[in-house]
């Protein structure tokens, strides 16, 4: 468990019996400053009123005056941070609707409990990894200047995430993330410098441009040595709808030898239906080239099963708020059934982001979901390391 001695509380909650219960259980944590407050109103007073900010909200959703999900969208809204527990009486998919509301705005939710609060359980989300890290925009500690020059001096690099077949546990491909091999501040990952980046077109497309040189390079490599896998790389919003910047990866990919085939842009499906109509061209030039196309973080646009159905993509990428802990969530496993399906009706491969549990991995294997990535096959790793990796770990993935 982790240490909640020096930690602030917050439990806001409209039963005065339900805070105490929940106070005894801090207690018994090791936690000894706790603070209350009887609704959302009353909440942000109390934060206003203190001159620190808590470090833990502890969130009830039905209140009167303003109820938890106001006060958490207050909370994102004031840009405050802290890490926050849902706790409800109400059905379990309406609490895991309002977890994936919170992750959207990027709220660290460490998980939501059904009343009545037991110590076993507010332990387990207390001491527990967070479900979400750093998915809000965070202010950038780097200056635009600074991420220029990284660019320039080519101090990003592509770590590769492991996407293997769960009924084989082989290796199909790899995810490119960004990482920034910082000479000061050491690894730096994307929460620190995407957004910025994002802000600014044109140092997009250069960055991507210059991490797409890598994912050239190691897949000429892996594929010289008999490794034949995919790599896909993350295409943001703006980049995509900009088609002269598509050419350039094409004349790159052309210019490298590297078969289209084997590299796979991902792109939100977010972004594509921000502008579908924009995209499908896009999508279908691309296509016709032979590129692999996944439409990334699926189940948190809104696409229709009829736009999914033009969309000329090769594969769909599960986001993991419908993953992650799907072996005991009925509704979660009906959404994924009904992705799965639709997959292979669309004959689209289907990936399960963010496979973090044996039992998961096991679940989405009976439920028939062609591949999986996530911690529990791998964490990403720079390129050098995978061809160890696979030596070391397929027998375990194969195991699963
Ligand atoms: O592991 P991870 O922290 O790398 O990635 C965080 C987020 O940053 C993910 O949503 C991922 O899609 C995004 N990201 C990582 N690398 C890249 C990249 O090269 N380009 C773009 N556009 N997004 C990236
Ligand atoms: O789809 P997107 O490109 O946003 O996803 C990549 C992000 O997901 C990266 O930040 C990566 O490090 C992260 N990630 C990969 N596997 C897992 C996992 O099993 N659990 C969690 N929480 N994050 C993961
Ligand atoms: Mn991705």
């Amino acid at each position: 468990m982790t240490d909640l001695t020096n930690k602030r509380v917050l439990i806001v909650d409209d039963s005065a019996l339900h805070r105490m219960h929940a106070e005894s259980l801090l207690k018994k944590m090791g936690v000894t400053e706790i603070l209350q407050a009887g609704n959302g109103i009353e909440a942000l007073d109390v934060m206003n009123a203190s001159p620190y900010l808590p470090d833990i909200l502890l969130v009830d959703l039905e209140m009167p005056g303003m109820d938890g999900i106001e006060l958490l969208q207050q909370v994102m809204q004031r840009n405050l941070r802290m890490e926050v527990v849902i706790v409800s009486s109400r059905e379990n998919a309406l609490l895991t609707t309002v977890e994936a509301m919170s992750q959207t705005l990027g709220i660290a939710i460490l998980g939501a409990l059904q009343k009545p609060l037991t110590l076993e359980r507010l332990a387990g989300v207390l001491g527990q990894e967070k479900l979400v890290v750093g998915t809000a925009p965070k202010a950038s500690a780097y200056s635009l200047d600074a991420i220029t020059r990284a660019i320039d001096d080519h101090e990003f690099v592509c770590h590769y995430q492991p996407k293997v077949t769960l009924a084989t546990g082989v290796i199909k491909g790899v995810e490119a993330l960004a990482r920034w091999q910082h000479p000061r501040d050491g690894i730096v990952y994307p929460d620190r410098f995407i957004d910025a980046i994002e802000r600014h077109g044109a140092i997009m497309q250069r960055f991507t441009l210059a991490l797409l040189d890598q994912v050239l390079a190691q897949l000429k490599y892996w594929h010289s040595g008999g490794l034949s896998l995919t790599v896909s790389l993350n295409i943001s919003a703006q980049s995509f709808a900009d088609a002269r910047f598509v050419n350039q990866i094409i004349k790159k990919v052309e210019d490298s030898g590297v078969e289209p085939r084997h590299l796979i842009l991902e792109v939100t499906e977010t972004a594509i239906m921000t502008d579908i109509g924009a995209s499908l061209g896009t999508l279908a030039r691309l296509r016709l080239k032979g590129f692999g196309l996944s439409i990334d973080d699926y189940g948190t646009g809104f696409a229709s099963m009829q736009q999914l159905s033009r969309i000329p993509a090769t594969e769909l990428k599960i986001d993991r708020i419908f993953v992650h802990g799907c072996h005991q969530r009925q509704h979660l496993i009906i959404m994924l059934e009904s992705a799965i399906q639709m997959a292979e009706k669309l004959q689209l491969s289907v990936v399960a982001e963010g496979v973090e549990l044996t039992e998961d991995w096991q679940k989405l294997k009976a439920m028939g979901c062609e591949l999986a990535q996530g911690y529990l096959i791998a964490k990403a790793m720079p390129g050098d390391q995978l061809l160890p990796w696979i030596k070391t770990e397929s027998k375990r993935l194969r195991a699963l």
